[in-house]
């Protein structure tokens, strides 16, 4: 039976994530990217929150259960206001509200012409699968106060995420049209924003290429989930790349 190399035991480490080198929380490097991070962390649950009530107003027999969703957002908030805050950063909030921009804007329109599944669509699945991408990542590399606040987060945002998938796979045979068109409008805007957030997340140790798998994995589950199939899958996953 052959050994393993050094070298692989190494990857194996780095594959479970136990053994990723952790940064310097303290330098000024760190920091710095940090407050950007952080400020679209936060920004990013407040905005959550707020598309969460949204929803519920052109839901009324959900608003309930949506209210509830959108106050584990404002809990999430208030964790990573406390990470900033434990590492003495203070967050960037014009550049994350600057940073989610077309994401926002695109809700909003969709809101206004009623489209209920695009917005479904953009902050229960696409919000979501990002958020959980990027929380699993962090994970691996965070401070050990960011890590516990982080840990609980995600699994809040995997009941999010399900609870968009419930709601599109009942609608699935009114929805779809809708659903595969705003998926090509927004997917390239998360698309995008990942490539804005890529160096920012590298000093952070958070490594680009895993998070686009980790995004992807998150994605493409949730779309087998609502009841697609694969050739489905695979021409909405597309429209990241072209
Ligand atoms: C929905 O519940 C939350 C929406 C937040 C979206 C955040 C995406 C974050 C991408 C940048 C990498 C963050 C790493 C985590 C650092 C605290
Ligand atoms: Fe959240
Ligand atoms: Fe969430």
């Amino acid at each position: 039976m052959p050994t393993l190399e050094s070298q692989e035991v190494a990857l194996l480490d780095r594959l479970d994530g136990s053994n990723a080198e952790l940064p310097d929380f303290t330098s000024e490097v760190y920091k710095d990217a940090y407050s950007r991070i952080n400020a679209i962390v936060i920004e990013g649950e407040q905005e959550a929150h707020d598309n969460y009530m949204s929803i519920g107003t052109m839901l009324p027999e959900e608003a309930e259960e949506l209210k509830k969703l959108g106050r584990m957002e404002l809990k999430h908030m208030r964790g990573f206001t406390a990470c900033g805050k434990n590492l003495g950063v203070a967050p960037d909030m014009p550049f994350a509200k600057e940073f989610f921009a077309p994401l926002h804007g695109n809700f909003q329109k969709a809101m206004a012409e009623g489209k209920l599944t695009t917005c479904f669509l953009i902050q229960a699945i696409l919000i979501e699968a990002f958020a959980i991408s990027a929380y699993h990542v962090y994970i691996r590399v965070a401070d050990p106060f960011a890590k516990k606040i982080t840990e609980g987060v995600v699994q809040d945002e995997y009941l999010h995420l399900n609870y968009g998938q419930e709601w599109l796979k009942a609608n699935l045979a009114t929805a779809k049209e809708e659903l595969i068109a705003a998926n090509k409008v927004n997917l390239p805007l998360i698309r995008s924003m990942l490539d804005q957030v890529a160096n920012d997340a590298s000093v952070l140790h958070m490594d680009r290429e895993e998070l686009m798998e980790e995004f992807m994995i998150a994605y493409q589950d949730s779309l087998t989930e609502i009841g697609l199939d694969n050739r489905e899958i695979a021409r909405m996953a597309l429209a990241a790349v072209v």
